[in-house]
């Protein structure tokens, strides 16, 4: 059949089957981080898939190699004509694993099609070269935005060396996320968008917020509402509070404490290479959310507005129209960040 295909066919093809390695590699959600989420799926000629696999952990085996454990024993002999579809280029290195490339060339496939090169420094087409050097097709960019737009987080901080940045905030309908001082804290989510939420903390590795916010409202972080890590939290060191303070939840969670006298772009390095974080949420306070935004970084705010007014308070934070722009450019190579309001 593969082969009666014409070109159109057989790009069509080779589409739908990225993105049922899209799909497989999203089962990685949540468990993978700071390695990318990744999925393969092996097809015999005639089109039949005879393996399937994703990164499942971090660690763990990558998705090629769980793709090819998943061939079943009478379909093995297959492989030398079979093509294998991966999201991320295959890797060539020695890291908790030994590298995809090699074990692709042992198979001897036809055919790789792979859905972006690889960021990693350690990779960066190496693994796509040697494939070709072997003798294998080698096919790239089959839907390569969507393969980016799945990890964001991975190709930030490979590339910034920081995590990707979300800025998160709920305001009232004229712009306050805080009532006045003293007055019962003003709620602005519904049962929806804090469940929304909590999946959204699930994906995210650490999570900061400022010391006013850490005094004031004592939050506690969790991803409480959907299955999923707690992301780190990440807090300023400050005088107004000691390390030794019970009471503060978030200092039983073993929080990265940053040095608010170092630059924050500095710290955001810092997040990512001494600690491993690809991604960070900051959920306020409005003080905090406005130093990320006027030194622009973001990768993404995402608002929540409520319906209600609440006429006076702490102000939301200010974007200027031309940094709403600025969101979305600051999407690194298709994959789209941005304002999202729910
Ligand atoms: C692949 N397939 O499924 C994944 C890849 O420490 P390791 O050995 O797990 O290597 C992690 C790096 O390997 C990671 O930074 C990325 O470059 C690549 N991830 N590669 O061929 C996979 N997860
Ligand atoms: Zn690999």
């Amino acid at each position: 059949m593969e082969y009666d295909m014409t070109a159109q066919q057989k790009e069509g093809f080779d589409e739908m089957m990225m993105r049922r390695a899209l799909q497989l590699a999203l089962n990685g959600a949540g468990g993978v981080s700071p390695n990318p989420m990744v999925g393969a799926v092996i097809v015999a000629p005639g089109g039949r898939i005879i393996g399937e696999g994703w990164h499942r952990r971090y660690g763990g085996a990558h998705a090629e190699v769980n793709a090819v454990r998943s061939v079943a024993a009478a379909d093995e002999p297959l492989l030398p004509q079979s093509t294998i579809y991966v999201t991320l280029e295959p890797c060539s290195h020695h890291g908790k694993t030994p590298p995809c490339s090699l074990l692709l060339r042992e198979k001897g496939f036809r055919r790789v099609a792979v859905g972006m090169v690889d960021p990693n420094p350690k990779v960066a087409g190496r693994g796509i070269r040697m494939l070709r050097e072997a003798g294998a097709e080698v096919t790239t960019g089959i839907l390569e935005t969507e393969c980016r737009r799945l990890n964001v987080r991975f190709i930030t901080a490979q590339t910034l060396r920081r995590p990707w940045i979300q800025l998160k905030w709920a305001e009232s309908a004229d712009g306050y996320i805080a009532g006045r001082r003293g007055e019962e804290r003003a709620i602005f989510s519904s049962p929806l968008s804090m469940t929304l939420m909590h999946k959204e903390r699930a994906m995210t590795d650490a999570i900061l917020v400022g010391t006013d916010t850490l005094l004031t409202d004592n939050p506690s972080l969790t991803t409480r509402l959907w299955p999923g890590r707690d992301p780190v939290p990440v807090l300023f060191r400050s005088e107004r509070w000691d390390e030794s303070d019970t009471g503060i939840r978030l200092l039983s969670r073993n929080p990265i404490i940053l040095d608010p006298d170092t630059p924050l772009a500095d710290n955001m390095h810092l997040l990512m290479e001494r600690h491993g974080i690809t991604s960070l949420m900051v959920e306020g306070g409005s003080r905090i959310l406005q130093s990320f935004v006027d030194s622009g970084l973001y990768d993404e705010i995402r608002i929540e507005r409520s319906p209600a007014p609440l006429h006076a308070g702490t102000p939301a934070p200010h974007i200027a129209e031309r940094t709403r722009h600025d969101a979305y450019s600051h999407a690194q190579g298709g994959a789209r960040g941005g304002i999202k309001k729910t």
